[in-house]
């Protein structure tokens, strides 16, 4: 059997394909059956008198998604789908597929998500998820390529990560489990032994938050590196994003040519980025109209107000403490901040990065675990690593579904992961 996207070396040669039916027409004595094998469409052309009149009249009854092996001859075709077609001869059925559910015309997007599982054979589902795939991959390069280890963090946990507010929690044999927010702290611990580590996995937050940019699992990157300060971590960031930016170019035009996607756009991802200070940022907010003020948290409607004009991404730093997570470290210009950034995507969708350099002074950091009234006896081994050899360091979290919605031009993060997990959804 041989796969779609390697039928040009197969020219003149009889082979066998094997997929799911797409689309199906019947010209009076010629039928077309597109069939898609996943890794790409191929036209197969059925003539009837060429044809045992079984196989004419199984090809001519073909449902959307039964799934096939047909055999023929192959040929260049520029007009068909792929550039290439199966003159059939033969066909086989293997799964018969009566009244498929999604139709080639308008459903809700409710139908959809409940169907997720077909939903994901579409053309549309398909080249996000395949951008989805190479930046995932990307990424794993970019830090390889840097010398950084990559340390698995777990999934479940006893240290709130990051808010107490968005915990899904669980029983772990008598005691209070959390599904990780973040794998940051674990894989601060992990500077010491290899000095530039990542995780990349699945995170989980329990926000009630119905928008397009919010996921109950949503998977993140999470770099930490020893004696890099805040500064050491926008330049990182602003490397990472345009590699991948760059690396979806490179190898995934035709995905983000199908979804319609301005590559100019994504052609002027170059660094640096612009940067401006969180409290730059409450000023422009100001003269746009928005109500927030100074000590107030920047909101998803604020962050489209500050990127709406750039074609780059935006640096804000140095939030308000009292915004921010615990394990920030205290700006020494401005003890009311924190050394820390957010990274904006352009053209209104929203941070992708959070990221900031780390409290290393035991005696703040206690401070501040005991003034957000987090438990403290659950992060002992996280104070040890201010107590043993600590040491400047600083990282960041991208958040791998934001991204891709924004390199893809797709408006909301479910599309981007193969199965959503959203307020008030587990299935499929
Ligand atoms: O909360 S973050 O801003 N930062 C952290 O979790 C740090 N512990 C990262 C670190 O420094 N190691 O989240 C980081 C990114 C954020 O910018 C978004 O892109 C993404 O994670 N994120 C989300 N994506 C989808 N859905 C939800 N709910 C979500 N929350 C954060």
């Amino acid at each position: 059997m041989v796969e779609v996207r390697d039928l040009a070396r197969h020219t003149g040669e009889e082979v066998t394909v094997g997929g799911w039916v797409d689309q199906l027409r019947v010209h009076g004595k010629v039928a077309f059956v597109v069939v898609r094998d996943g890794t790409g469409y191929v036209q197969c052309v059925a003539v009837k008198q060429e044809l045992e009149e079984e196989t004419w009249e199984a090809a001519t009854g073909l449902t959307q998604e039964t799934s096939v092996m047909v055999r023929g001859e192959v040929r260049a075709e520029p007009r068909a789908p792929g550039g290439y077609e199966l003159q059939l001869r033969r066909l086989q059925v293997v799964g018969t597929s009566p009244e498929y559910p999604i139709q080639p015309k308008e459903h809700g997007v409710e139908f959809l998500l409940d169907h997720r599982h077909l939903w994901l054979r579409s053309s549309q589902q398909r080249a996000g998820l395949r951008v989805r795939a190479e930046v995932e991959q990307a990424i794993h390069d970019f830090f390889y390529q840097r010398g950084f280890v990559r340390l698995d963090t777990p999934i479940l946990t006893g240290s709130i990560g990051e808010h107490a507010g968005t915990l899904f929690s669980t029983d772990y044999f008598g005691q209070n489990a959390y599904l990780a927010q973040t794998g940051q702290l674990y894989v601060e611990a992990g500077c010491p032994a290899f000095r530039k580590v990542y995780c990349f996995g699945p995170t989980f937050r329990a926000e009630k938050s119905k928008t397009r940019r919010h996921l109950t699992e949503f998977w993140m990157v999470e770099p930490e590196m020893a004696f890099v300060d805040s500064e050491g971590n926008m330049r990182l960031q602003e490397e990472l994003v345009t590699y991948l930016v760059e690396r979806a170019l490179e190898r995934c035009r035709p995905e983000l040519e199908y979804l319609g996607r301005d590559l100019s756009k994504l052609e002027a991802v170059k660094p640096p980025f612009p940067r401006i200070s969180y409290t730059e940022a409450i000023e422009l907010l100001a003269r746009k109209g928005s109500e927030t003020r100074w000590g107030d948290d920047i909101g998803g409607a604020d962050e489209t107000l500050l990127s709406e004009d750039s074609h780059l991404p935006l640096f804000v730093y140095n939030y308000p403490k009292k915004v921010k997570a615990f394990y920030m470290k205290e700006n020494p210009d401005d003890p009311r901040t924190v050394l820390c950034d957010d990274l904006l995507a352009p053209e209104g969708y929203g941070e992708i990065i959070g990221g900031s350099q780390r409290e290393d002074d035991l005696d703040k950091l206690l401070a501040r675990i005991r003034e957000e009234g987090l438990p403290e006896e659950a992060y002992g081994w996280y104070l040890d690593l201010r107590r043993y050899g600590t040491f400047p360091h600083s990282g960041f979290g991208l958040g791998l579904e934001r991204t891709v919605a924004w390199i893809t031009g797709r408006k909301h993060v479910r599309e981007l992961i193969p199965f959503p997990r959203l307020l008030n959804r587990l299935y499929p």
